[in-house]
C-alpha cells in the first residue's frame, strides 16, 4: 500500500426559493486535499458550508480513508437546511455519500438536494471530481522494512504529556528534528523531506530537496535548513 494524495474539486450551487420576489442563488467552489496512508483511519477531505438568501444552507462534509490495493473510500454527507436564518438546523434533505475512487482514475459525483416540504422549493446541486494519486513523499519506496518510527509528543508548560502522533517507519528515512510545526527527515541518500504538520502532529504538506553532492542535512529551525558539507562547510 502506498501513501495516497486525494483531491476533490467542484461546485456547490444553491437556490433559496422565495414565494414573493425572485429566488436567490449562490455558488461556491469546492476544494480539498488529504494525504492518507494508514488503512482504516479516515482524514478530513473537505468540510464547508454555503449559505444562500438568508434562509438556506448547504453543508458538505467528506472524509477519506485508504482501502486495500490503493483504493480510497470517500464517506460523508451533503445536507440542505432551510429555516429562519442560514444557521438553521432545520434539515430538509440529505444525501449520504460513500464512493470508492480507484488509483489514478478520476471519478465524478453529483448530488441533488431539494426542499420538498411546505414552503419549499429550495435546492442545491453539487458536482464533484475526485482524484487518487500516489503521494510523492518518497517515504514509502522500498516498503517499511527499515527506518525509524517517530512519535511527536504534545506537552504542556510543565512538560506533562498531553497527546502524541506517530509517523513511520519509512524505509531509509530518519527524522532529524522538529521545530515550528515542521519535521525534517533525512534519507540515506541525503535528500530531505520537510513536513509541515498541524497542531495534532498530522501531516499537512511536505517539500523535498536534494540530494546535493557532498552536503548532509543537519537540522531545521526558524525557516532555515542547516546543511553540512563533507569538508565541513556549512550552509544556511
Ligand atoms: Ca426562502
Ligand atoms: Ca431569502
Ligand atoms: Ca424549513
Amino acid at each position: 500500500m502506498s501513501t495516497r494524495i486525494v483531491q476533490v474539486s467542484g461546485t456547490i450551487s444553491a437556490m433559496d426559493h422565495e414565494t414573493f420576489g425572485s429566488n436567490e442563488r449562490e455558488s461556491a467552489p469546492v476544494s480539498g486535499e488529504a494525504v492518507v496512508s494508514t488503512e482504516g483511519f479516515p482524514s478530513e477531505l473537505v468540510k464547508m458550508s454555503l449559505g444562500v438568501g438568508g434562509e438556506v444552507r448547504v453543508d458538505l462534509d467528506l472524509n477519506v480513508s485508504v482501502r486495500p490495493n490503493d483504493v480510497v473510500r470517500i464517506e460523508g454527507s451533503a445536507k440542505l437546511f432551510e429555516g429562519d436564518d442560514e444557521n438553521t438546523q432545520d434539515l430538509e434533505d440529505e444525501e449520504a455519500i460513500q464512493i470508492q475512487v480507484l488509483p489514478g482514475t478520476p471519478r465524478s459525483y453529483k448530488a441533488g438536494l431539494a426542499n420538498t416540504g411546505f414552503g419549499g422549493g429550495d435546492k442545491a446541486d453539487i458536482v464533484l471530481t475526485f482524484t487518487n494519486e500516489e503521494a510523492n513523499v518518497g517515504l514509502t519506496s522500498g516498503g517499511l522494512a527499515s527506518g525509524f518510527r517517530v512519535s511527536l509528543w504534545k506537552v504542556d508548560d510543565q512538560g506533562e504529556h498531553i497527546s502524541f502522533k506517530e509517523h513511520g517507519p519509512f524505509a531509509g528515512w530518519t527524522a532529524l528534528n522538529y521545530a515550528d510545526g515542521r519535521i525534517l527527515w533525512r534519507h540515506t541518500d541525503n535528500h530531505i523531506s520537510l513536513w509541515k504538520v498541524d497542531d495534532q502532529g498530522e501531516l499537512i504538506s511536505f517539500k523535498e530537496h536534494g540530494p546535493f553532492e557532498g552536503w548532509v542535512p543537519l537540522s531545521y529551525d526558524d525557516g532555515k535548513i542547516l546543511w553540512c558539507h563533507a569538508d565541513n562547510h556549512i550552509s544556511l
